[in-house]
Order: structure tokens, then sequence, then C-alpha cells
């Protein structure tokens, strides 16, 4: 695995453009951070992952468009339970995680995104919510439609997914964050480009 810090947001690469997105694993103690980048990055699920926090780099190419994921792994500690600001500049996307198992890490989620709304809004930082470890859903202790529901009001994505039983799931999961980036950045072209009409548009008035 490379150990990479951000570099350029986008780099050209021959006629097409390569896309850099910065992702950010969020969430709170134990609930498989580490296994989801590890299953993304590896296709591997290897039981116990240890104190690590650091931010890896991988280049996919996804319908003919070459993919920088840099993924921050983030370690839920007691001192620093929430989001930084270094996290919160850093991140194009983010990716939160809770245990369906434990009520008490569905609640941190819920606490992080609340921080975020207060440094992010909505349309500038997009944000999947991931329930891990569907694996033990006989002892479930958060429902699927509790975190469909929050999603939904939060305007966030949505998977429920084992780490521990397939790659498919971490696949969709870091796919569909690519997918909401390029979206948000669309978006923020296009409004960006109306903005600029309107001012020169007003501007000329203005100096006739
Ligand atoms: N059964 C099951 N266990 C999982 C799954 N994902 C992770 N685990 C286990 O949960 C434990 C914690 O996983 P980590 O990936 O280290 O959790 P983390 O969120 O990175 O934790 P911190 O880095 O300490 O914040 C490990 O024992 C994993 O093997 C899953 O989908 N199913
Ligand atoms: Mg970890």
């Amino acid at each position: 695995m490379v150990v990479e810090e951000k570099s350029q947001a986008e780099a050209m690469e021959g006629t097409q453009q390569r896309l850099e997105v910065n992702m950010l694993l969020l969430g709170a103690h134990n609930v498989g951070k580490t296994a989801l980048t590890v299953r993304f990055l590896t296709r591997r699920f290897i039981g116990e992952y240890g104190a690590i926090e650091s931010v890896y780099s991988r280049v996919d190419r996804i319908n003919g468009q070459e993919i920088c994921f840099n993924i921050w792994d983030s370690q839920h500690t007691q001192k620093c339970p929430s989001v930084s600001d270094k996290q919160l500049q850093w991140a194009d996307g983010m990716i939160l995680v809770y245990d369906i198992c434990h009520r008490g890490s569905f609640d941190v989620v819920q606490q992080q995104l609340r921080h975020i709304r207060r440094g992010r809004k909505p349309s500038s930082l997009p944000i999947v919510i991931v329930a891990n470890k569907r694996d033990l859903r006989r002892h479930r202790s958060v429902s699927g439609e509790e975190g469909r529901l929050l999603a939904l009001s939060e305007r966030c994505g949505f998977f429920e997914v084992s780490a521990a039983e397939t790659y498919h799931g971490a696949l969709l999961v870091f796919h569909r964050l690519v997918d909401l980036v390029r979206e948000t950045r669309a978006l923020r072209k296009s409004t960006a480009g109306v903005r600029g009409i309107v001012r020169s548009v007003f501007g000329k008035k203005r100096a006739e």
C-alpha cells in the first residue's frame, strides 16, 4: 500500500481528465473503518487491524476515466471524538460507518453528521453512510430503516454491508462516493458559470 499526502486536485492525463478524490472514513471505534478500507484496497478481510491511521492511495480506471482514490482511514479516540478542521478541509467526500449491532456507534454517526454540517454545506460535501457488520444481523440493534431514514433526511448515500463477507459492498460504497463527488463538482462548475454570465451582463449594464 502506498501512503501519500494530498496531491493535485485534478491532473490531466492525455485527453481524459484524471479525477482525484479525497475520502475520509469516520465513525466510532471498532465499527470496521479499516476493514472496509483494506477490503476495497486489497479485496481481503484480514480480521485484526490494530491501531493504525493512514492515508492510502489507489488508482483505478472506471468507465475509461482514471480515478485516484486518496483514503484517510481515521481512528476514533475518546480524546478527539469529533471531526477536526484539517479533516473537514481535506475531504472531498466522507464515509460515515456504524456497526448495526452497536446503537452507540449509530449515535456517533449522527453527532459527526451534525458537526460536519456546521462546518460544510450538504451541497459541498457528499457523504455515504455505511451500516457495517451485516453478517451479524441476528444481533442487530439498529434497523435498516433507521439507517436509510437518516441518510434520506441528511441527503446522504446509504449502504448496509459486511466487510467480513464480501468485497462487493466495499466497492459499491467507494464508487458511489466518487459519483457523488463528481456530481458535486459538476454542479459547482455550472453554478460558477451562471454566476459568471450574470456578473458579465450586469457588470456591462452598469458600465454603459
Ligand atoms: N463480523 C464482522 N466483523 C467485522 C466486520 N468489519 C470489521 N469487523 C471486525 O471488527 C473489529 C474492528 O474492525 P476495524 O476495522 O479495526 O475497526 P475500526 O473502525 O477501524 O476501529 P478503530 O480504527 O479503532 O477506530 C475487527 O475485529 C474486525 O475484524 C464485519 O463486517 N463483520
Ligand atoms: Mg481502524
